[in-house]
Protein backbone atom coordinates (compact mmCIF):
# COMPACT_ATOMS: atom_id res chain seq x y z
CA UNK A 1 0.00 0.00 0.00
CA UNK A 2 1.60 2.95 -0.84
CA UNK A 3 1.91 6.23 1.41
CA UNK A 4 0.68 9.38 -0.25
CA UNK A 5 -0.17 11.66 2.36
CA UNK A 6 1.40 14.69 3.63
CA UNK A 7 5.15 14.83 3.62
CA UNK A 8 6.69 14.58 7.60
CA UNK A 9 8.50 17.18 8.80
CA UNK A 10 12.03 16.98 9.97
CA UNK A 11 12.14 16.17 13.97
CA UNK A 12 13.05 18.95 16.23
CA UNK A 13 13.83 19.13 19.43
CA UNK A 14 11.39 20.73 22.12
CA UNK A 15 12.78 22.86 24.31
CA UNK A 16 10.91 26.06 26.32
CA UNK A 17 8.08 25.83 24.29
CA UNK A 18 9.83 26.02 21.17
CA UNK A 19 11.05 23.79 18.06
CA UNK A 20 14.90 23.90 18.02
CA UNK A 21 17.85 22.10 16.49
CA UNK A 22 20.21 20.61 18.38
CA UNK A 23 22.96 22.99 19.83
CA UNK A 24 25.71 20.71 18.17
CA UNK A 25 23.61 20.99 14.79
CA UNK A 26 23.65 17.36 14.46
CA UNK A 27 20.63 15.43 13.09
CA UNK A 28 20.29 11.37 12.39
CA UNK A 29 17.71 9.98 10.12
CA UNK A 30 14.67 7.58 11.76
CA UNK A 31 14.22 4.69 9.20
CA UNK A 32 10.35 3.04 8.12
CA UNK A 33 10.49 -0.69 9.06
CA UNK A 34 8.46 -1.73 6.70
CA UNK A 35 10.09 -0.64 3.65
CA UNK A 36 13.81 -0.06 5.11
CA UNK A 37 14.10 3.38 3.76
CA UNK A 38 15.14 6.78 5.46
CA UNK A 39 11.92 8.58 6.73
CA UNK A 40 13.49 11.84 7.81
CA UNK A 41 15.89 13.95 9.71
CA UNK A 42 15.33 14.66 13.23
CA UNK A 43 17.63 16.85 15.66
CA UNK A 44 19.81 14.69 17.77
CA UNK A 45 20.10 16.58 21.35
CA UNK A 46 23.80 16.57 22.96
CA UNK A 47 24.62 17.36 26.82
CA UNK A 48 24.12 21.25 26.23
CA UNK A 49 20.34 20.64 24.95
CA UNK A 50 20.04 18.67 28.45
CA UNK A 51 21.12 21.71 30.13
CA UNK A 52 19.57 23.91 28.20
CA UNK A 53 15.72 21.83 28.88
CA UNK A 54 16.97 21.19 32.42
CA UNK A 55 17.24 24.99 32.50
CA UNK A 56 14.19 26.18 31.31
CA UNK A 57 12.18 23.06 33.03
CA UNK A 58 13.86 24.21 36.29
CA UNK A 59 12.62 27.98 35.45
CA UNK A 60 8.58 26.38 34.71
CA UNK A 61 8.59 24.53 37.54
CA UNK A 62 9.78 27.07 39.94
CA UNK A 63 8.84 30.33 38.76
CA UNK A 64 6.65 29.56 35.68
CA UNK A 65 2.92 30.17 35.35
CA UNK A 66 2.67 25.80 36.00
CA UNK A 67 2.96 25.91 39.87
CA UNK A 68 1.22 29.19 40.13
CA UNK A 69 -1.93 27.93 38.31
CA UNK A 70 -5.44 26.66 40.15
CA UNK A 71 -4.97 22.30 39.73
CA UNK A 72 -8.36 23.05 38.06
CA UNK A 73 -6.69 25.07 35.49
CA UNK A 74 -3.75 22.22 34.63
CA UNK A 75 -6.43 19.75 34.78
CA UNK A 76 -8.61 21.54 31.78
CA UNK A 77 -4.67 21.70 29.95
CA UNK A 78 -4.31 18.09 30.37
CA UNK A 79 -7.87 17.08 29.43
CA UNK A 80 -7.65 19.08 26.30
CA UNK A 81 -4.06 17.61 25.12
CA UNK A 82 -6.10 14.49 25.61
CA UNK A 83 -8.68 15.78 23.34
CA UNK A 84 -6.40 17.01 20.61
CA UNK A 85 -4.39 13.96 20.52
CA UNK A 86 -7.57 12.14 19.34
CA UNK A 87 -8.58 15.26 17.07
CA UNK A 88 -4.70 14.23 15.72
CA UNK A 89 -6.02 10.37 15.58
CA UNK A 90 -5.27 9.87 11.99
CA UNK A 91 -1.73 11.83 11.81
CA UNK A 92 -0.47 10.28 15.02
CA UNK A 93 -1.37 6.70 14.33
CA UNK A 94 0.35 6.90 10.73
CA UNK A 95 3.39 8.09 12.38
CA UNK A 96 3.52 5.68 14.93
CA UNK A 97 3.17 3.29 12.09
CA UNK A 98 5.68 4.16 9.75
CA UNK A 99 8.17 5.13 12.50
CA UNK A 100 8.09 1.75 14.26
CA UNK A 101 6.40 -0.85 11.63
CA UNK A 102 3.40 -2.00 14.10
CA UNK A 103 -0.43 -2.52 12.25
CA UNK A 104 -2.03 0.85 11.69
CA UNK A 105 -5.29 -1.02 13.14
CA UNK A 106 -2.93 -1.08 16.36
CA UNK A 107 -1.62 2.45 16.25
CA UNK A 108 -4.76 3.69 15.29
CA UNK A 109 -7.65 1.62 17.54
CA UNK A 110 -5.27 0.62 20.46
CA UNK A 111 -2.27 2.97 20.73
CA UNK A 112 -4.71 6.37 20.13
CA UNK A 113 -7.07 5.96 22.39
CA UNK A 114 -4.57 4.74 25.29
CA UNK A 115 -2.39 8.23 25.15
CA UNK A 116 -6.13 9.95 25.38
CA UNK A 117 -7.14 8.04 28.21
CA UNK A 118 -3.89 8.77 30.06
CA UNK A 119 -4.18 12.41 29.44
CA UNK A 120 -7.90 12.45 30.45
CA UNK A 121 -7.35 10.11 32.99
CA UNK A 122 -4.47 11.55 34.98
CA UNK A 123 -5.95 15.08 34.47
CA UNK A 124 -8.94 14.59 36.44
CA UNK A 125 -6.25 13.44 39.36
CA UNK A 126 -4.44 17.26 38.91
CA UNK A 127 -7.56 18.08 41.55
CA UNK A 128 -7.20 15.38 43.65
CA UNK A 129 -4.16 15.18 44.97
CA UNK A 130 -5.12 16.14 48.50
CA UNK A 131 -2.48 15.76 52.00
CA UNK A 132 -4.26 14.50 55.30
CA UNK A 133 -4.90 16.10 58.56
CA UNK A 134 -3.64 14.01 61.18
CA UNK A 135 -4.41 13.62 65.11
CA UNK A 136 -1.31 14.03 66.72
CA UNK A 137 -1.19 16.40 69.87
CA UNK A 138 -4.01 18.82 70.72
CA UNK A 139 -1.26 20.86 71.15
CA UNK A 140 -0.62 21.29 67.03
CA UNK A 141 -2.82 21.61 63.90
CA UNK A 142 -0.42 18.60 61.89
CA UNK A 143 -1.33 18.08 58.40
CA UNK A 144 0.44 16.69 55.80
CA UNK A 145 0.86 18.56 51.72
CA UNK A 146 1.47 16.16 48.92
CA UNK A 147 3.52 18.28 46.33
CA UNK A 148 5.36 17.45 43.17
CA UNK A 149 9.23 16.34 42.48
CA UNK A 150 10.38 19.47 40.30
CA UNK A 151 11.83 18.13 36.95
CA UNK A 152 11.35 14.56 35.85
CA UNK A 153 13.20 12.82 33.13
CA UNK A 154 11.43 9.98 31.42
CA UNK A 155 13.29 7.75 29.14
CA UNK A 156 11.30 5.65 26.81
CA UNK A 157 11.28 2.54 24.67
CA UNK A 158 10.89 2.29 20.74
CA UNK A 159 7.96 -0.41 21.01
CA UNK A 160 5.10 2.08 22.59
CA UNK A 161 6.83 5.21 21.28
CA UNK A 162 3.26 6.80 21.97
CA UNK A 163 1.60 5.57 24.67
CA UNK A 164 4.56 5.98 26.50
CA UNK A 165 4.65 9.45 26.58
CA UNK A 166 0.54 9.03 27.97
CA UNK A 167 1.76 6.34 30.56
CA UNK A 168 4.69 9.00 31.65
CA UNK A 169 4.04 12.63 31.23
CA UNK A 170 0.53 12.36 32.21
CA UNK A 171 0.85 11.69 35.91
CA UNK A 172 3.88 13.50 35.92
CA UNK A 173 2.40 17.04 34.85
CA UNK A 174 -0.83 16.07 36.52
CA UNK A 175 1.12 15.61 40.13
CA UNK A 176 2.17 19.24 38.93
CA UNK A 177 5.78 18.26 37.87
CA UNK A 178 7.80 19.44 34.39
CA UNK A 179 9.17 16.87 32.55
CA UNK A 180 11.78 15.99 29.87
CA UNK A 181 11.27 13.34 27.79
CA UNK A 182 13.77 11.20 25.51
CA UNK A 183 12.15 8.93 23.27
CA UNK A 184 13.93 6.48 21.60
CA UNK A 185 16.23 6.87 18.96
CA UNK A 186 14.64 4.82 16.54
CA UNK A 187 10.88 6.06 17.02
CA UNK A 188 11.11 9.86 18.08
CA UNK A 189 8.37 11.20 15.88
CA UNK A 190 5.10 10.87 17.73
CA UNK A 191 5.86 12.20 21.17
CA UNK A 192 7.53 15.60 19.43
CA UNK A 193 4.47 15.39 17.49
CA UNK A 194 2.49 15.23 20.94
CA UNK A 195 5.05 18.02 22.92
CA UNK A 196 3.79 20.24 20.13
CA UNK A 197 0.16 19.60 20.65
CA UNK A 198 0.86 20.02 24.33
CA UNK A 199 1.69 23.51 23.63
CA UNK A 200 -1.42 24.09 21.84
CA UNK A 201 -3.36 22.59 24.95
CA UNK A 202 -2.29 25.62 27.29
CA UNK A 203 0.89 23.62 28.68
CA UNK A 204 3.16 26.37 29.59
CA UNK A 205 6.82 26.62 27.56
CA UNK A 206 9.28 24.73 29.71
CA UNK A 207 6.69 22.04 31.15
CA UNK A 208 6.97 19.50 28.67
CA UNK A 209 10.23 19.48 26.72
CA UNK A 210 11.60 16.31 24.51
CA UNK A 211 14.73 15.16 23.47
CA UNK A 212 15.39 12.96 20.85
CA UNK A 213 18.85 11.43 20.79
CA UNK A 214 21.03 8.64 21.60
CA UNK A 215 20.38 6.79 25.55
CA UNK A 216 24.54 6.79 25.60
CA UNK A 217 24.11 10.70 25.29
CA UNK A 218 21.05 12.45 26.13
CA UNK A 219 19.94 9.70 28.48
CA UNK A 220 23.23 9.60 29.68
CA UNK A 221 23.15 13.10 30.44
CA UNK A 222 19.64 13.62 32.49
CA UNK A 223 20.67 10.73 34.34
CA UNK A 224 23.59 12.56 35.68
CA UNK A 225 22.03 16.14 35.74
CA UNK A 226 21.74 17.86 39.31
CA UNK A 227 18.78 19.50 38.05
CA UNK A 228 16.67 16.39 37.47
CA UNK A 229 14.91 14.87 40.42
CA UNK A 230 13.65 11.98 39.18
CA UNK A 231 14.41 9.13 36.11
CA UNK A 232 11.40 7.33 35.32
CA UNK A 233 12.81 4.59 32.48
CA UNK A 234 10.55 1.62 30.62
CA UNK A 235 13.39 -0.22 28.34
CA UNK A 236 15.96 -2.87 29.30
CA UNK A 237 16.66 -4.82 32.73
CA UNK A 238 20.78 -3.80 31.61
CA UNK A 239 20.30 -0.20 30.70
CA UNK A 240 18.03 -0.24 34.06
CA UNK A 241 20.59 -1.55 36.39
CA UNK A 242 22.89 1.29 34.58
CA UNK A 243 20.82 4.03 35.18
CA UNK A 244 19.90 3.11 38.60
CA UNK A 245 23.77 2.84 39.43
CA UNK A 246 24.44 6.76 37.85
CA UNK A 247 21.28 8.05 39.40
CA UNK A 248 22.85 6.91 42.64
CA UNK A 249 25.65 9.72 42.61
CA UNK A 250 22.89 12.70 42.29
CA UNK A 251 20.59 10.54 44.23
CA UNK A 252 18.06 10.74 42.06
CA UNK A 253 14.80 8.73 42.51
CA UNK A 254 13.67 6.00 40.27
CA UNK A 255 11.31 3.89 38.42
CA UNK A 256 12.11 0.91 36.18
CA UNK A 257 9.80 -0.85 33.76
CA UNK A 258 12.23 -3.44 32.38
CA UNK A 259 11.65 -6.61 30.88
CA UNK A 260 9.85 -9.58 31.28
CA UNK A 261 9.20 -13.65 30.10
CA UNK A 262 5.86 -13.49 31.30
CA UNK A 263 4.35 -16.85 31.80
CA UNK A 264 0.70 -17.64 29.89
CA UNK A 265 -1.03 -20.83 31.96
CA UNK A 266 -3.34 -22.81 30.26
CA UNK A 267 -4.68 -25.52 32.55
CA UNK A 268 -6.35 -28.48 30.57
CA UNK A 269 -10.17 -26.88 32.18
CA UNK A 270 -10.14 -23.82 30.63
CA UNK A 271 -11.97 -22.76 27.40
CA UNK A 272 -9.49 -23.84 24.69
CA UNK A 273 -10.78 -22.01 21.98
CA UNK A 274 -10.53 -18.93 24.36
CA UNK A 275 -6.93 -19.98 25.50
CA UNK A 276 -5.89 -20.39 21.63
CA UNK A 277 -6.91 -16.61 20.96
CA UNK A 278 -5.66 -15.49 24.69
CA UNK A 279 -2.14 -17.04 23.31
CA UNK A 280 -2.05 -15.26 19.97
CA UNK A 281 -2.67 -12.06 21.11
CA UNK A 282 -0.19 -12.52 24.14
CA UNK A 283 2.52 -13.03 21.58
CA UNK A 284 2.27 -11.80 18.19
CA UNK A 285 0.00 -8.15 19.52
CA UNK A 286 2.43 -5.58 19.01
CA UNK A 287 5.13 -8.14 17.05
CA UNK A 288 6.17 -9.37 20.42
CA UNK A 289 7.60 -6.63 20.93
CA UNK A 290 5.69 -6.08 24.00
CA UNK A 291 7.63 -6.30 27.69
CA UNK A 292 4.62 -8.26 29.14
CA UNK A 293 4.08 -10.61 26.07
CA UNK A 294 3.09 -13.92 26.85
CA UNK A 295 6.26 -15.26 25.50
CA UNK A 296 6.32 -18.66 27.86
CA UNK A 297 3.28 -20.56 27.39
CA UNK A 298 2.73 -22.85 29.97
CA UNK A 299 0.39 -25.80 28.81
CA UNK A 300 -0.82 -28.55 30.82
CA UNK A 301 0.70 -32.16 29.44
CA UNK A 302 -3.34 -33.78 28.96
CA UNK A 303 -4.01 -30.74 26.62
CA UNK A 304 -0.79 -30.38 25.18
CA UNK A 305 -0.96 -31.73 21.70
CA UNK A 306 -4.47 -30.40 20.99
CA UNK A 307 -3.59 -27.09 22.16
CA UNK A 308 0.08 -26.61 20.15
CA UNK A 309 -1.61 -28.41 17.06
CA UNK A 310 -4.52 -25.48 17.13
CA UNK A 311 -2.44 -22.72 18.05
CA UNK A 312 0.46 -23.39 15.28
CA UNK A 313 -2.32 -23.78 12.47
CA UNK A 314 -3.98 -20.49 13.37
CA UNK A 315 -0.11 -18.88 13.95
CA UNK A 316 0.69 -19.92 10.37
CA UNK A 317 -2.42 -18.25 8.53
CA UNK A 318 -1.30 -14.76 10.46
CA UNK A 319 1.04 -13.34 7.07
CA UNK A 320 3.14 -10.47 7.86
CA UNK A 321 1.28 -7.54 5.72
CA UNK A 322 2.11 -3.93 4.73
CA UNK A 323 1.81 -2.60 8.54
CA UNK A 324 -0.07 0.78 6.52
CA UNK A 325 -2.97 -2.08 5.53
CA UNK A 326 -5.88 -1.23 7.58
CA UNK A 327 -6.20 -5.41 7.85
CA UNK A 328 -2.55 -6.32 8.91
CA UNK A 329 -2.07 -7.57 11.96
CA UNK A 330 1.71 -8.59 11.96
CA UNK A 331 4.04 -5.48 11.35
CA UNK A 332 8.04 -5.22 11.04
CA UNK A 333 10.44 -5.53 13.52
CA UNK A 334 11.42 -1.93 14.46
CA UNK A 335 14.87 -2.26 13.11
CA UNK A 336 17.54 -4.64 11.03
CA UNK A 337 19.18 -5.93 14.19
CA UNK A 338 15.96 -6.73 16.42
CA UNK A 339 15.05 -8.79 13.63
CA UNK A 340 18.41 -10.48 13.51
CA UNK A 341 18.11 -10.40 17.03
CA UNK A 342 14.55 -12.25 16.97
CA UNK A 343 16.21 -14.28 14.28
CA UNK A 344 19.13 -15.29 16.22
CA UNK A 345 16.95 -16.84 19.01
CA UNK A 346 14.82 -19.31 16.42
CA UNK A 347 18.43 -20.46 15.76
CA UNK A 348 19.20 -21.30 19.00
CA UNK A 349 16.12 -22.97 20.50
CA UNK A 350 15.93 -25.21 17.54
CA UNK A 351 19.89 -26.04 18.22
CA UNK A 352 18.62 -26.18 21.85
CA UNK A 353 16.19 -28.93 21.17
CA UNK A 354 13.21 -27.07 20.67
CA UNK A 355 10.80 -27.99 17.74
CA UNK A 356 9.60 -25.62 15.20
CA UNK A 357 5.71 -25.59 14.33
CA UNK A 358 5.04 -22.13 12.94
CA UNK A 359 7.17 -19.60 11.34
CA UNK A 360 10.42 -19.07 12.10
CA UNK A 361 11.63 -16.68 9.11
CA UNK A 362 11.96 -13.60 7.51
CA UNK A 363 9.13 -12.91 5.16
CA UNK A 364 9.62 -9.69 2.99
CA UNK A 365 6.68 -7.63 2.20
CA UNK A 366 6.87 -6.69 -1.34
CA UNK A 367 10.20 -7.48 -1.18
CA UNK A 368 11.41 -5.09 1.89
CA UNK A 369 11.26 -4.77 5.50
CA UNK A 370 12.12 -6.36 8.54
CA UNK A 371 9.38 -8.48 9.01
CA UNK A 372 9.41 -11.96 10.99
CA UNK A 373 6.88 -14.35 10.44
CA UNK A 374 4.84 -15.72 13.46
CA UNK A 375 7.03 -18.35 15.19
CA UNK A 376 5.74 -21.12 17.31
CA UNK A 377 8.98 -23.50 19.43
CA UNK A 378 7.56 -26.27 20.89
CA UNK A 379 9.19 -29.04 23.25
CA UNK A 380 10.79 -25.87 25.23
CA UNK A 381 12.40 -26.82 28.24
CA UNK A 382 12.16 -24.09 31.32
CA UNK A 383 15.84 -23.97 31.34
CA UNK A 384 16.78 -22.96 27.97
CA UNK A 385 17.23 -19.54 26.82
CA UNK A 386 14.44 -19.09 24.81
CA UNK A 387 12.28 -20.20 28.03
CA UNK A 388 14.41 -17.51 29.93
CA UNK A 389 15.22 -14.79 28.03
CA UNK A 390 13.38 -11.83 26.87
CA UNK A 391 13.13 -13.06 22.79
CA UNK A 392 11.02 -8.96 21.98
CA UNK A 393 9.69 -11.03 18.61
CA UNK A 394 7.04 -12.78 17.25
CA UNK A 395 8.11 -15.53 18.80
CA UNK A 396 6.28 -18.37 21.08
CA UNK A 397 7.99 -20.93 23.55
CA UNK A 398 5.41 -23.57 24.58
CA UNK A 399 6.45 -25.63 27.93
CA UNK A 400 4.54 -28.44 29.03
CA UNK A 401 3.36 -28.99 32.78
CA UNK A 402 2.09 -31.58 34.90
CA UNK A 403 -0.35 -29.80 37.55
CA UNK A 404 -1.20 -26.90 39.59
CA UNK A 405 2.69 -27.18 41.46
CA UNK A 406 4.51 -27.84 38.45
CA UNK A 407 3.03 -24.99 36.70
CA UNK A 408 3.86 -22.53 39.63
CA UNK A 409 7.05 -23.49 40.06
CA UNK A 410 7.69 -23.30 36.19
CA UNK A 411 6.29 -19.73 36.09
CA UNK A 412 7.88 -18.41 38.81
CA UNK A 413 11.60 -20.38 37.86
CA UNK A 414 12.74 -16.98 35.91
CA UNK A 415 14.43 -14.07 36.53
CA UNK A 416 11.64 -11.35 35.31
CA UNK A 417 8.87 -11.01 37.09
CA UNK A 418 6.25 -8.51 35.19
CA UNK A 419 3.08 -10.03 33.88
CA UNK A 420 1.42 -13.60 33.75
CA UNK A 421 -1.55 -15.06 32.34
CA UNK A 422 -4.22 -18.05 33.47
CA UNK A 423 -6.49 -19.75 31.45
CA UNK A 424 -9.35 -22.51 33.78
CA UNK A 425 -13.20 -22.78 34.43
CA UNK A 426 -12.34 -23.62 37.51
CA UNK A 427 -12.81 -20.11 40.07
CA UNK A 428 -11.03 -21.34 43.04
CA UNK A 429 -7.49 -22.39 40.78
CA UNK A 430 -7.83 -19.08 38.86
CA UNK A 431 -7.26 -16.84 42.40
CA UNK A 432 -5.05 -18.95 44.38
CA UNK A 433 -2.71 -19.31 40.98
CA UNK A 434 -2.73 -15.82 40.12
CA UNK A 435 -1.70 -14.98 43.68
CA UNK A 436 1.02 -17.14 43.69
CA UNK A 437 2.55 -16.02 40.81
CA UNK A 438 5.40 -13.49 40.74
CA UNK A 439 4.55 -10.98 38.52
CA UNK A 440 3.03 -7.15 38.76
CA UNK A 441 0.13 -8.21 36.48
CA UNK A 442 -2.20 -11.30 35.88
CA UNK A 443 -4.69 -11.62 33.42
CA UNK A 444 -7.33 -14.32 33.89
CA UNK A 445 -8.75 -15.94 30.92
CA UNK A 446 -7.70 -12.74 29.22
CA UNK A 447 -3.94 -11.21 28.20
CA UNK A 448 -2.48 -8.16 26.99
CA UNK A 449 -5.15 -5.67 28.55
CA UNK A 450 -4.55 -1.76 30.20
CA UNK A 451 -6.29 0.98 31.09
CA UNK A 452 -4.72 4.25 32.66
CA UNK A 453 -6.75 3.23 35.87
CA UNK A 454 -4.76 0.19 36.51
CA UNK A 455 -1.17 0.18 37.90
CA UNK A 456 1.47 -1.59 35.95
CA UNK A 457 5.10 -2.74 36.52
CA UNK A 458 6.94 -5.77 37.42
CA UNK A 459 8.75 -7.00 40.33
CA UNK A 460 12.51 -8.94 40.37
CA UNK A 461 14.60 -8.00 37.31
CA UNK A 462 11.24 -6.33 35.73
CA UNK A 463 11.95 -3.43 38.13
CA UNK A 464 10.30 -1.42 40.72
CA UNK A 465 7.44 1.52 41.08
CA UNK A 466 4.33 1.20 39.07
CA UNK A 467 3.40 3.52 36.07
CA UNK A 468 -0.77 4.00 35.62
CA UNK A 469 -3.47 3.72 38.17
CA UNK A 470 -3.58 6.29 41.49
CA UNK A 471 0.04 4.52 42.54
CA UNK A 472 1.68 6.16 39.60
CA UNK A 473 0.83 8.89 41.32
CA UNK A 474 2.90 8.29 44.46
CA UNK A 475 6.33 7.85 42.15
CA UNK A 476 5.76 11.66 40.93
CA UNK A 477 4.69 13.35 44.19
CA UNK A 478 6.22 13.56 47.62
CA UNK A 479 4.22 14.27 51.34
CA UNK A 480 5.35 17.17 53.40
CA UNK A 481 4.53 17.00 57.18
CA UNK A 482 3.42 20.63 58.77
CA UNK A 483 3.35 20.98 62.49
CA UNK A 484 1.80 24.40 63.27
CA UNK A 485 1.80 24.96 67.37
CA UNK A 486 -1.69 26.70 68.26
CA UNK A 487 -0.86 26.96 72.01
P1 LIG B 1 17.16 0.08 25.86
O1 LIG B 1 18.56 0.14 25.35
O2 LIG B 1 16.94 -0.24 27.27
O3 LIG B 1 16.49 1.49 25.48
C1 LIG B 1 15.42 2.10 26.18
C2 LIG B 1 15.68 3.59 26.28
O4 LIG B 1 16.84 3.85 27.07
C3 LIG B 1 15.95 4.26 24.93
O5 LIG B 1 15.40 5.55 24.91
C4 LIG B 1 17.46 4.31 24.92
O6 LIG B 1 17.97 5.25 24.02
C5 LIG B 1 17.75 4.68 26.36
N1 LIG B 1 19.10 4.42 26.80
C6 LIG B 1 20.01 3.53 26.31
N2 LIG B 1 21.17 3.61 26.99
C7 LIG B 1 21.02 4.58 27.92
C8 LIG B 1 21.87 5.13 28.93
N3 LIG B 1 23.11 4.71 29.09
N4 LIG B 1 21.38 6.10 29.71
C9 LIG B 1 20.12 6.54 29.57
N5 LIG B 1 19.28 6.07 28.62
C10 LIG B 1 19.72 5.09 27.82
O7 LIG B 1 16.36 -0.91 25.01
P2 LIG B 1 16.55 -1.17 23.45
O8 LIG B 1 17.95 -1.14 22.97
O9 LIG B 1 15.64 -0.22 22.83
O10 LIG B 1 16.10 -2.67 23.37
C11 LIG B 1 16.94 -3.73 23.83
C12 LIG B 1 16.13 -4.79 24.50
O11 LIG B 1 15.47 -4.23 25.63
C13 LIG B 1 14.99 -5.33 23.66
O12 LIG B 1 15.38 -6.31 22.77
C14 LIG B 1 14.08 -5.84 24.72
O13 LIG B 1 14.50 -7.09 25.16
C15 LIG B 1 14.24 -4.82 25.82
N6 LIG B 1 13.20 -3.78 25.78
C16 LIG B 1 12.28 -3.81 26.77
C17 LIG B 1 11.28 -2.87 26.75
C18 LIG B 1 10.26 -2.87 27.82
S1 LIG B 1 8.88 -2.10 27.54
N7 LIG B 1 10.45 -3.44 28.97
C19 LIG B 1 11.19 -1.92 25.76
C20 LIG B 1 12.17 -1.89 24.78
C21 LIG B 1 13.17 -2.85 24.81
P3 LIG B 1 18.30 4.79 22.50
O14 LIG B 1 17.05 4.30 21.92
O15 LIG B 1 18.80 5.98 21.83
O16 LIG B 1 19.33 3.70 22.64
Amino acid sequence: MTDTLTPIRPGTLIINGEAVDAASGRTFTTMNPATEEPLVAVAEAGAEDVDRAVKAARAAFESGPWPKMKPAERQKALFRLGDLILAHGDELARLETLDNGKPIFESRQIDVPMVANCFHYFAGWATKLAGETLPVNPAFFTYTLREPLGVVGAIIPWNFPMIMVGWKAAPALAAGNCVILKPAELTPLTAIRIAELALEAGLPAGVFNVLPGKGSVAGEAMVRHPGVDKITFTGSTEVGRHIMKTAADTLKKVTLELGGKSPNIVFADADLDQAVRGAMNGIFYGKGEVCAAGSRLLVESSVHDEFVGRLAERAQKIQPADPLDPKSRLGALVSQAQMEKVLGYVETGTKEGATLVAGGRRQPVNGKGWFVQATVLDRVENTMRVAQEEIFGPVLSVIRFDDVEDAVRKANDIVYGLAAGVWTRDVKKAHAVARRLQAGTVWINAYNFYDAAMPFGGTKASGFGRDLGPESLREYSQVKSVWVSIE
